[in-house]
């Protein structure tokens, strides 16, 4: 066995009641996906990886949606692609295999990010919104991400939380995140449901589709809380022609599938 092979994320079998249960609610918690010595390797890699982009342009101007999502969090996207060490993570066939299980259909990459909050800079806290909505993709249905806790994510850190079934909405209008509108102005009859806040150790996952409402609290701890998520579509996913930090400057034109090696199959 070779050290790559020692490091891999073994396979994660999923029983039909999880795949039932992820479909009907929009999301599932998956404990203990990564652990170990696999685990230390991952959350090395991109620990290090953010490091290297943080400490590279400190200062960097950003514009757009990067800027906004940086007021909430130390967001870094596609380290795959610049970090040989966090791709042997991103494109793990055995995470790729979950997603495709979930979803039921082979799936792609669209990207992975670290989303790595800080220690109370302001109320940093995730507003609700769906993913799906900002993603330049025509059909916005199966779209499913991985949120990695690299380290013990709590209500008091600002692990995720979800609302139940409300993928089945479909998509609603996108929130300004830093401005955000209320989302449940859009389903007001959503607001007495009590959402599901999934705290997690490291190592444990929550897998959720694009549709569905989640949110994250501030981080009011005093270390980071450090994630790390991958997202998945479908093979056959067409850019819709809008802008995208991940299609900006990659030559697609509406309509065109996103199916180069920008966008591996994964599973
Ligand atoms: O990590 C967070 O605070 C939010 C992450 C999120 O919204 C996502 O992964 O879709």
């Amino acid at each position: 066995m070779t050290v790559h092979d020692t490091l891999s994320v073994p396979d994660y079998p999923l029983t039909q009641e999880q795949i039932d249960q992820y479909r009907r609610d929009g999301f599932i918690q998956l404990d203990e996906v990564i652990t170990g010595p696999v685990l230390d390797a991952m959350r090395g890699a991109v620990v290090n990886a953010v490091a290297i982009e943080t400490n590279e342009a400190p200062d960097r101007p950003r514009s757009g949606a990067q800027a906004t999502y940086e007021k909430i969090f130390n967001q870094k996207v596609n380290l795959w692609q610049r970090h040989p060490d966090v791709a042997r993570f991103t494109l793990s066939a055995a995470l790729g295999r979950i997603a495709m299980r979930l979803e039921g259909r082979p799936m792609r990459l669209w990207h992975d990010q670290a989303l790595f909050k800080e220690p109370m800079k302001g109320n940093n806290r995730t507003p609700w919104h769906q993913d799906a909505v900002y993603w330049p993709h025509v059909d916005r249905w199966h779209q499913t991400t991985i949120w990695i806790a690299l380290k013990d994510a709590t209500t008091h850190n600002g692990c995720m939380a979800f609302v139940e079934g409300t993928h089945s909405l479909g998509p609603q209008p996108a929130v300004d995140l830093s401005d955000p509108q209320d989302l449940f102005d859009y389903a007001p009859h959503l607001r007495p449901v009590k959402p599901v806040p999934r705290p997690l150790k490291a190592g444990s996952a929550t897998f959720h589709n694009g549709l569905t409402f989640h949110y994250a609290g501030p981080n009011k701890s005093d270390g980071t809380r450090e994630a790390f998520a991958i997202i998945y579509m479908p093979d056959g996913t067409r850019f819709d022609g809008k802008p995208h930090i991940v299609t900006d400057e990659q030559g697609f034109a509406a309509g065109d599938l996103l199916d180069s090696e920008l966008f591996p199959r994964v599973g």
